[in-house]
């Protein structure tokens, strides 16, 4: 146990820093074990502040203090400061402002194995400053409000460090004895340091332009190691390609003449928006057609955008402190999500933006770590990155976008950015710029930032033929949320459109309204609402939410009857797919109840009719087809149940896909004839939804137990020419009994041994897999030679998709799967604490499931919560999971 419980930190005890610090001239002598760090900071007291006598505490983490010089003068005297483990106070500042401090420490990259602050990955130095890493390098003022101009000088061995780069320009660079060279950096923008980044190492550059809607030629750089040069020309495009979207739609265009990214392979997250200097995990980067999956080009392109956009929203403004999180975060996954939608297919990504939102968001709200987009208080800022403020946050900033309309929202944005360029500020000042900007108040709709948990609305319809309307009454009840037991009603937008039994478009016009449409967006404010349409000449079908106009759950009476009417009529392509997925998530709902019950297995003929007439359709989108003809995953069914079963929702999935297989062999035999490709290299919608339906197909079909069509997998496998087919043959042939499974899984690690990315689906595909053996296999494969605690996208890999993608095997009975999980959380508690944290996700629902594995899942979390020396990561996870 830790000596004492970690602080929390409060959103309403902010206040603004009693220093500013202007200007920042960082100089490092870069070494693996010992880089010399000399910090030039010009600083002075905040006039904002309340204490004009208070002392200045800077931040600082694993620092090694050599000096500390004032106005360049003297050095300090041991009686002038007061070093502890995390902060520097310096009491008797000069009165002359502004004044200068220089302090000098030294670091050590090497033993740094949390990849927070410097660190080594694979030979190359590289920095992680967000949120709070950049007090690992200096002692500086290290929070998001605190902004400066930074010039950096970076000193190294040519040989080693041959590529060495930061922020902004190079505007100076020369040769020193010894073999080594300097450069040194100027970023003009201020900026907070937790957008500082630093990069040294042996890297080859590709480049290319970009010339802006005014005319500036920007340069574009991505740097990786040598041998993966002949991966990044994806990465590239996709950069021009977020550059041109945020000029057409946002007006925004790029700032500096450099633009710059670098690859490395050991990073905790995702990638990062330092200004002008983006590093990327490389999974993010890399790709080529025979080692990346056509989801894997998508993930790029929309990962890539993400951290553009983030030049505008989140560098150039910023946030005032971490609780303002989903300021940037939010705004900016939803412009990336409607990037991506733009450039494959509206309808798939929202499908599949929902579809993430309702697995992971609505679990994260309706647990014991539920919190508001824009929490109150936490112990460890990095445990809030969560999905809650990211993809929540999207689906707010969307409800704005929704309730505003396009024209609306730009002319909020434009006045956002207009006012708060240069600045770091709050949710509420984005708020209110939206007002401002279109003569609105969105006071009731501020409370989706203050309120946590996942909304039910229920509906319910009654038609009167004789007054020909159609009354829909509408309820909104949030459940309680830890420290949140009573909720106020939310302002609600619902797309409602209405559909003739005949399939015709029925007219939306609201009773006291001159206006009709195709489709409304009701504005649900009260906690119950009635609206009437009029002049409806029949009863319409209704098709309430769609495009999933916000993030609730709805409840509402449908028979399977009218399910399958809209999967066929209803013209919004969300809403259409949702009827599908309803229809089936019911039947299997019955099924779950079926197994429980040892009650024979028998699949409901109106659902093979519904996949029979989807599959008789021509569909132009193919992936959208794929979408309609996939079952709901064994996740988002745990999600509907009152207590999660894993077995009996496992064996009514595989019952339904088994059945639907013997059911439509045929027109999914052709379907997989029709779209089998020799192809490689073809990344067009066209060729992408080809392989999509054709490995869905592929999908079903291995279910059965027929000699031939395994065979047609171990073809696909031995044939492939690009990744996606690749690995769809080999996960069929995984995940069902196959006769050529242990050989193919041993020629898939021998031909891609190299590629590390490769390696890592071919840990998870194990590691996934419902076949009984797999427990066994992961236990192997964390002693394979590949297997490494020191690399976070190997222990996603094996442990991550183990414990998040395998319910099955996870939830084992026996409790083997929790004690495997605590293992490996324990030993990373201190190797990695942020991994650490997030690996513990898979405990925290443990309400959800039945008595004997609740037990075992809070003994894990208990053991977890007596390691020694317990990280506040892991700490505030383990602790708010057991409350
Ligand atoms: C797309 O948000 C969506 C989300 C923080 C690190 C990247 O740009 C970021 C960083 C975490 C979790 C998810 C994402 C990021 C981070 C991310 C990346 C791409 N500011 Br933690
Ligand atoms: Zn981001």
């Amino acid at each position: 146990m830790r000596d004492a419980s970690p602080q929390t930190t409060y959103l309403k005890d902010y206040t603004v820093p009693d220093y500013l610090i202007h200007k920042v001239a960082l100089h490092f002598v870069l070494d693996e074990e010992r880089t010399e760090v000399t910090a030039r900071l010009t600083l002075s007291r905040n006039p904002a502040s309340l204490s004009m006598s208070a002392a200045l505490v800077l931040a600082g983490e694993n620092l090694t203090l050599q000096r500390i010089i004032l106005n360049d003068g003297e050095e300090l005297a041991a009686a002038d400061y007061v070093q502890a483990a995390d902060s520097l106070t310096i009491y008797n500042v000069p009165q002359q402002q502004p004044f200068v401090l220089t302090i000098e420490n030294t670091i050590n990259p090497k033993i740094n194995t949390a990849l927070e602050g410097l660190y080594l990955s694979n030979g190359m130095l590289c920095t992680q400053c967000e949120a709070e890493g950049f007090r690992k390098i200096t002692y500086f003022l290290d929070r998001p409000d605190v902004m400066a101009t930074f010039t950096t000088t970076l000193v190294g061995d040519k040989s080693r460090y041959p590529v060495l780069l930061s922020n902004g320009n190079k505007i100076a660079h020369g040769e020193l004895e010894a073999n080594r060279h300097w450069v040194t950096w100027e970023d003009p923008f201020t900026k907070p340091c937790y957008l500082f980044a630093l990069v040294a190492g042996q890297l080859e550059c590709i480049e290319d332009h970009f010339t802006t809607q005014s005319g500036r030629d920007i340069s574009l750089q991505i740097f990786v190691e040598p041998q993966d040069v002949d991966k990044c020309a994806h990465a590239m495009q996709s950069l021009q390609n977020a550059m041109r979207w945020d000029e057409a739609v946002y007006g925004c265009e790029y700032d500096l003449d450099l633009y710059m990214i670098v690859a490395v392979s050991h990073f905790n997250m995702g990638a990062m928006e330092n200004k002008g200097l983006n590093v990327f995990n490389t999974k993010f980067v890399l790709a080529r057609p025979d080692t990346a999956t056509d989801s894997d080009y998508e993930h790029i392109e929309g990962v890539i955008a993400h951290e553009y956009f983030h030049n505008w929203t989140g560098n150039r403004i910023t946030c005032r402190d971490w609780f303002q999180l989903s300021l940037k975060e939010g705004f900016t996954v939803f412009r990336d999500q409607e990037f991506t939608g733009d450039r494959t297919s509206k309808a798939v990504k929202r499908i599949e933006d929902v579809t993430m939102l309702r697995t992971r968001q609505f679990a994260e709200d309706a647990g014991p770590l539920a919190h508001p987009i824009r929490p109150e208080a936490y112990i460890e800022i990095n445990n809030f990155y969560t999905v809650t403020i990211y993809e929540k946050g999207a689906e707010v900033v969307r409800m704005l976008h929704t309730l505003l309309g396009a024209e609306r929202f730009r002319k909020g944005s434009d006045l956002y950015f207009a006012r708060h360029d240069g600045q770091a500020v709050t949710c509420e000042d984005f708020v209110k710029a939206m007002e401002a900007a279109n003569g609105v108040g969105l006071v009731q709709f501020r409370r989706w930032y203050s309120q946590a948990g996942t909304p039910v609305l229920t509906v319910s319809r009654r038609y009167d033929s004789q007054a020909q309307t159609l009354t829909l009454s509408i309820s909104q009840e949030c459940p309680p949320t830890p420290g949140q037991a009573v909720k106020e009603p939310l302002h609600i937008p619902v797309k409602v459109g209405l559909i003739y039994p005949d399939g015709t478009i029925a007219p939306c016009q609201l009773q006291g309204s001159a206006d009709s449409a195709e489709e409304v967006i009701l504005a649900l404010t009260e906690a119950a609402q009635d609206f009437v349409f009029t002049g409806l000449s029949s009863e319409p079908a209704v098709s309430v939410l769609r495009g999933f106009s916000a993030p609730v759950k709805l409840v509402m009476e449908r028979s399977l009857t009218e399910l399958a009417f809209l999967l066929s009529h209803d013209s919004d392509t969300f809403n259409r797919w949702e009827a599908g997925q309803q229809l089936i998530g019911q039947a299997i709902t019955g099924l779950i109840a079926d197994v429980q019950n040892n009650r024979e297995l028998r699949l409901d003929p109106i659902i093979i009719e519904a996949f029979r007439q989807v599959l008789a359709q021509p569909w132009e989108d193919l992936s959208y087809f794929s979408l309609l003809l996939s079952l709901p995953s064994e996740t988002y069914l745990a999600e509907q149940m009152p207590v999660i079963d894993v077995v009996a929702i496992h064996t009514a999935r595989e019952f339904v896909k088994l059945t639907l297989a013997e059911q439509l062999q045929n027109a999914l035999q052709t379907l997989y004839l029709n779209n089998h490709r020799d192809e490689s290299g073809c990344f067009d919608a066209g060729a992408i939804g080809r392989r999509r339906i054709k490995n869905t197909c592929l999908n079903y079909l291995c279910a059965l137990d027929d000699p031939a069509l395994k065979n047609w997998a171990h073809q696909q496998f031995k044939t492939a020419k690009n990744m996606t087919d690749q690995m769809a043959a080999l996960t069929v042939m995984v995940n069902n009994p196959h006769y050529a499974r242990r050989q193919c899984l041993a020629e898939f690690y021998q031909q891609w041994q190299h590629e590390a990315l490769v390696i890592d689906k071919w840990f998870a595909l194990q590691a996934a897999s419902p076949a009984p053996d797999t427990f066994a296999t992961v236990q192997a494969l964390m002693a394979h030679p590949a297997f490494d605690l020191g690399t976070p996208n190997r222990i996603r890999a094996l442990i991550g998709a183990f414990s998040q993608a395998n319910p099955l095997h996870f939830h084992a009975a026996n409790g083997q799967g929790y004690q495997f999980l605590a293992d490996q959380i324990i030993a990373l508690n201190t190797l990695n604490p942020q991994v650490a944290s997030r690996m513990i996700s898979a405990l925290t629902s443990w309400r959800r499931y039945d008595a004997g594995r609740q037990a075992l899942m809070t003994a894990q979390l208990e053991r977890i919560m007596s390691t020694e020396a317990i990280s506040k990561d892991v700490y505030e996870i383990a602790s708010k999971s057991l409350a």
